[in-house]
């Protein structure tokens, strides 16, 4: 079945990641035994290998409420449990996102819920979820469904409060409530979700393996939550936007999709699928199966029309049949619901697409390591090979001869420590350029910028104090970006130019720098400004009562912008370190290769045996580099080689993925 490729992919996945781990560690090991490694280099690969053992699949699941994802996700996930794991009925059910994972540092399986509450707090969910005392936790006994059900019930829990509480919380809004449209006064008590934020930890065999799923509710929480838009969608690896085929799509499913969902497609548009849920309505038993298929082609195209996407991209299903096939092992009802076409694409496309991903960083990260060391060992191959021809040369030749080359080894080295000299002075401007760089992209910077921000909001958490705000936010970044591009633009330069000197005087090896690149830290930073011009002129901004969701929006911004800023301060930290590495161990190699043919030169003048006994050391030194030189390229094809069914990583995606280093 279906369900089974998925599984097998994901465990296919899971090897290729261990094997990666494995790979990555024996050059670890390489670089220790060799006495290669840096501080910043042991960092880097510690990173890597701890991205690659947290690395996890997120699918969320987006629509207005009732469209049935709650269903979907315990058909497409849970359904061996022979039950709805997630609670899912008719009307509004789930009150607050929902994620689902599994968490290898706890024993136990857990739900933790962050209290409603908190909304008054300043700090954003990303924040929150450091701080476990702001979770009330419930275990769950796995051996126990009943247990397990009725803790999971909490995600669906509500409660009753006042109305200025519930305007206090943000969670009232005059213009979409039936209540106040009816009596034309609002109601004394509000019903609302009784949590904010739900974290499952499970022991699923999926979720073992990395998956996470996020349940979400409908519109109304999209627009409370101005992070779930923010960051959570974004960050997710494929979100599944479901429509209702009783339903069609409705205004409040437009709504959603312009101002939520649209904008997470990526560039190849494999991260956003769209779901035509509930097709069994349209199974009229009055009518034969082809004009049941034509009506649900029909549905699909439409709704792909309105959308405007690819009607590829479309999958009508009935996530409810889907289940009940599944439980009772039906498959005819399984393939009738068409879930399986859905889990294939899961599969086929978005799997693959992530570990593309993950491989392209992971080329970046270490690849470039692999290869700095590979190009090293390469020169030294060649400088011994260099030296060998040198010494055999000078076989049966006489003092003169070995007289004249010293004679003229000295003057290129007097020439070259000139030329060190020289580069020691522009190392120190290299180092106020790296400051001014880091400078612009420090967290005082921002601080500053949010300071000001806030200033020019004048405290008014209104549409137009936000237009003031967002413009003074969005320049300032966009500034700040731009000034870090041009200082490590200018830093290059200054390298490349070294870098040809050295070339063209003394014949060192000459090395493209690597550049810095913004870019993607520019793109994030666009993406926000959509976000937030669509946010500005979202209906839900336009009311007054919702000044604090504007308050939340820019709390949420703020923080992702933070941890933006601070990813690109660490790769601008790593990058000036290695940037000049290879440059600065050059030359100190060169001084001491160019010391070592003078003093080899001066004992040949000598003795005439010390020739062949240098010769001979060459000779093994040159041997055991070359096997060192095959190690290398081995552990270079294991990072660069693609698991079976996905497609390689393309010279330009890796060129495009090591700029970003
Ligand atoms: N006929 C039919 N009903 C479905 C299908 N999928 C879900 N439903 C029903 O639709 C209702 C809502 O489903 P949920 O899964 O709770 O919907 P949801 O999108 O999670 O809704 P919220 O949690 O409120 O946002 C439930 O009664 C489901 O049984 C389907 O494929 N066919
Ligand atoms: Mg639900």
């Amino acid at each position: 079945m279906q369900q089974d490729q998925l599984d097998q992919r994901l465990n296919a996945y899971t090897a290729w990641r261990e094997k990666l781990i494995q790979t990555i560690q024996n050059f670890q090991g390489w670089l220790e035994d060799n006495e290669l490694a840096s501080g910043e280099q042991e960092f880097r690969i510690f990173e890597t290998i701890e991205a690659l053992r947290k690395d996890r699949l997120t699918v969320a699941f987006v629509a207005e409420f009732s469209r049935g994802k709650t269903e979907l996700i315990n058909a497409l996930f849970f359904a061996h449990y022979g039950q709805r794991l997630l609670p899912s009925e008719a009307g509004r059910t789930t009150m607050c996102p929902t994620e689902l994972f599994h968490d290898p540092d706890y024993a136990e399986a857990y739900i933790r819920l962050l209290p409603i509450e908190t909304r008054l707090r300043d700090e954003s969910i990303a924040d929150l979820k450091q701080d476990p005392i702001q979770w009330t936790q419930i275990q769950l006994n796995v051996d126990d469904p009943e247990q397990v059900s009725e803790a999971l019930h909490e995600v669906i829990r509500t409660r009753q409060i006042g109305l200025a509480k519930a305007r206090e919380l943000g969670l009232y809004d005059e213009s979409s409530d039936p209540y106040f449209r009816a009596h034309g006064k609002p109601p004394e008590q509000v019903e609302i979700p009784h949590w904010r934020h739900a974290m499952i930890s499970f022991p699923h065999e999926l979720l073992k393996k990395g998956l996470v799923v996020l349940d979400t509710p409908g519109l109304n929480a999209m627009g409370n939550e101005p992070e779930l838009t923010l960051n959570m969608l974004p960050s997710a690896q494929a979100v599944m936007f479901l429509l209702g085929a009783d339903t069609g799509v409705t205004h409040s499913d437009m709504e959603m999709w312009e101002h939520h969902v649209r904008s997470v497609r990526d560039q190849s548009g494999r991260n956003l699928v769209v779901v035509l849920n509930k097709i069994d309505t349209l199974w009229d038993e009055l009518k034969d199966s082809s004009s049941i298929n034509a009506s649900i082609k029909a549905q699909r195209l439409a709704s792909a029309e309105q959308l405007q996407v690819d009607p590829d991209r479309v999958f009508p299903i009935s996530a409810q049949k889907g289940l009940l096939g599944k439980i009772r092992n039906d498959t005819q009802l399984l393939n009738k619901s068409r879930l399986p076409e859905l889990e294939k694409f899961l599969a086929e496309t978005v799997l693959p697409a992530k570990q593309e991903i993950v491989r392209g960083n992971l080329v970046a990260q270490i690849g470039g390591l692999v290869d700095d060391n590979l190009q090293r060992l390469e020169e030294q191959r060649n400088t011994m090979t260099r030296q060998l021809t040198e010494l055999r040369s000078l076989r049966g030749k006489n003092a003169d001869v070995i007289m004249h080359l010293m004679a003229k080894s000295r003057e290129e080295q007097a020439a070259y420590l000139r030329n060190v000299e020289s580069f020691q002075n522009s190392r120190r401007l290299l180092q106020n350029q790296a400051r001014s760089m880091l400078e612009s992209l420090s967290m005082d910077t921002l601080d500053r910028l949010i300071n000001k921000t806030r200033d020019s909001m004048t405290n008014s958490w209104t549409t137009a104090g936000m237009k003031r705000g967002m413009e003074t936010f969005f320049d300032g970044a966009r500034d700040a970006m731009e000034q870090v591009s041009s200082h490590a633009e200018q830093t290059r330069m200054l390298i490349r130019a070294t870098y040809k000197k050295f070339h063209e005087e003394h014949g060192l090896p000459q090395i493209t720098p690597k550049q810095y690149s913004v870019s993607r830290f520019s793109t994030e930073l666009e993406r926000l400004y959509h976000e937030a011009e669509t946010f500005r002129r979202s209906p839900v901004t336009a009311m007054t009562e919702q000044s604090h969701v504007i308050k939340k929006f820019f709390i949420s911004l703020v923080s992702h912008t933070r941890s933006l800023f601070f990813k690109a301060n660490q790769d601008a930290n790593i990058w000036l370190k290695e940037v000049m590495n290879p440059l600065v161990r050059q030359i100190k190699e060169h001084k001491a290769t160019m010391e070592k043919r003078l003093e080899t030169l001066r004992r040949i003048s000598e003795s005439r045996d010390t020739l062949e006994t240098r010769i001979r050391e060459l000779d093994a030194g040159l041997r055991a580099t070359k096997k060192q030189i095959d190690v290398l390229q081995q552990m270079r094809h294991a990072i660069h080689t693609p698991l079976p069914g996905t497609t390689r990583v393309t010279d330009t995606e890796v060129e495009k993925a090591e700029v970003m280093v």
